[in-house]
């Protein structure tokens, strides 16, 4: 084996995994928690005592499933199970248990190409079950952001973690052969892409029962933006290259929400959670996920508080340094690890054509920013005009402040959805962000 053969095992895998059989499957309950855990080697170890000694709470915040928090003399865990329909809308909207294979075969990579997540403890495959290691002191980023408390680390760390995690899931780092199973394995997750599909770039832009806006201040918006062919011309070149270009394997809901932050006496610790969107997909989305979320929160602290802008400074720096983070990464493991199938360094380095590699890497990396640009603004916009908002702008009272603040968040997503590729770069979107603040009203 030559260093490029050793390199590129160290990130194939010969999967044998498939989509677990549910026929044995029940929802957990409160009850029942304890008595399944029991079942499962080293779990009632790290708890202690017996299961009559555990205490279980429900703590799941997200949309879909629900998550408990397990409590022992000896320790903790948290149990996330899927259920088999959308816990934000109910029975109504059925969603396969397969999610949760998904999750954990997506986890189980991320921890092996960039860590930052939490440790599987057990994973019950036809109980669509994870046990997890508890993350605490840690919150959830949003709430964090919320409360304007700072995590310096959290932006730089998001940054390293997709440009670990997508790099090494691309054509870049694995063989073509391994990248196909790959992506073989996570083409039944259609369920979940579907969600996405409609509810980022479809149902946002024409009437659908389930979208929800602050309304009446926002109706003459919403009615404007389903009008605007510029807008919907662009978010469907955007839903396009989610439909089509399996360049990597995204987390597919990299938002505020899917990170956990805590402050400890060594320093702060930054998690990555709750893959269970993860496919083949672009990977602009995940960056414009990351970077949309933080824009929400910048326009958000006008509602939220007085004083707001040292804050709201602080979060566009933030946003620089997740770009600038990823991109730094992504050059070096360019530089050190491409042992896939796409730009060979046969071509370039090999040849003494250490430029031409450089040139191929600048032209990938203004690509990409332009894309992450793009989908940050669907991002941005589908949790104002969709069905699925968040807390930063819901708990803005009164509704008149809240449409305020919403507005200049769509006028920068339209900016960043039309005009992705003449404004190009995050420093510039960041230019036209502060500009919004001041124009819109
Ligand atoms: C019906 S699920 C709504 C949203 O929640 C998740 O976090 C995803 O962002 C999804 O679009
Ligand atoms: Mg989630």
């Amino acid at each position: 084996m030559d260093g490029v053969e050793i390199a590129r095992s160290r990130h194939d895998r010969r999967s044998a995994d498939s989509v677990p059989d549910y026929s044995d499957y029940v929802p957990l309950s409160l009850e029942t928690v304890p008595p399944r855990l029991a079942h499962y080697d080293g779990i009632a170890a790290r708890l202690g005592g017996t299961p009559d000694d555990w205490s279980v709470r429900e703590v799941g915040d997200g949309n879909l499933n629900f998550v408990y928090i397990v409590e022992g003399p000896a320790g903790s865990v948290c149990v996330k199970q899927a259920l088999p329909y959308v816990r934000l809308v109910g029975e109504s909207w059925p969603l396969p248990l397969a999610r949760s294979f998904y999750e954990y075969s997506a986890l189980v990579r991320q921890a092996e190409r960039s860590g930052h997540v939490p440790e599987i403890l057990h994973f019950d495959g036809p109980q669509a079950l994870v046990v997890m290691e508890n993350l605490a002191p840690h919150i959830i980023w949003r709430k964090a952001l919320m409360a304007r408390e700072r995590h310096e680390t959290a932006a730089p760390i998001m940054g390293r973690f997709l440009a670990e995690t997508l790099f090494r899931s691309s054509d870049l780092s694995l063989s073509a052969e391994t990248k196909k199973r790959e992506i073989a394995l996570f083409s039944g997750n259609t369920a979940l892409c579907k969600i996405t599909e409609d509810l980022v770039f479809t149902d946002p832009y024409r009437d659908h029962p389930l979208n929800r806006w602050t309304s009446p201040e926002l109706d003459a918006t919403v009615a404007a933006i389903r009008a605007d062919a510029e807008w919907k011309i662009a978010i469907q070149e955007l839903k396009y290259m989610f439909l089509t270009r399996a360049e990597a394997l995204v987390h597919g809901d990299a938002h505020t929400g899917s990170v956990m932050v805590a402050k400890a006496a060594t320093g702060e610790d930054i998690r990555v959670i709750d893959p269970e969107f993860a496919f083949y997909g672009p990977m602009g989305f995940d960056l414009g996920a990351a970077i949309a979320n933080l824009f929400l929160s910048y326009y958000s602290q006008d509602g939220r508080g007085p004083d707001p802008g040292p804050y709201q400074a602080w979060l566009l720096t933030a946003i620089a340094r997740l770009w600038d983070t990823f991109a730094s990464r992504f050059a070096e493991l360019w530089r050190t690890e491409r042992t896939g199938d796409a730009y060979p360094p046969t071509l370039y380095e090999a040849q003494d054509q250490t430029d031409a590699s450089e040139a191929a890497l600048a032209r990938f990396l203004v690509r990409l920013e332009a894309d992450t640009l793009g989908f940050a603004g669907a991002k941005m916009a589908r949790r104002i005009l969709g069905l699925a908002g968040v807390a930063d702008l819901e708990t803005i009272e009164p509704a008149t402040v809240r449409a305020g603040c919403e507005r200049r968040a769509l006028a920068l997503a339209r900016r960043l959805v039309v005009d992705r590729e003449r404004i190009g770069s995050v420093a510039c979107a960041i230019v036209e962000a502060k500009g919004i603040l001041g124009e819109v009203k």
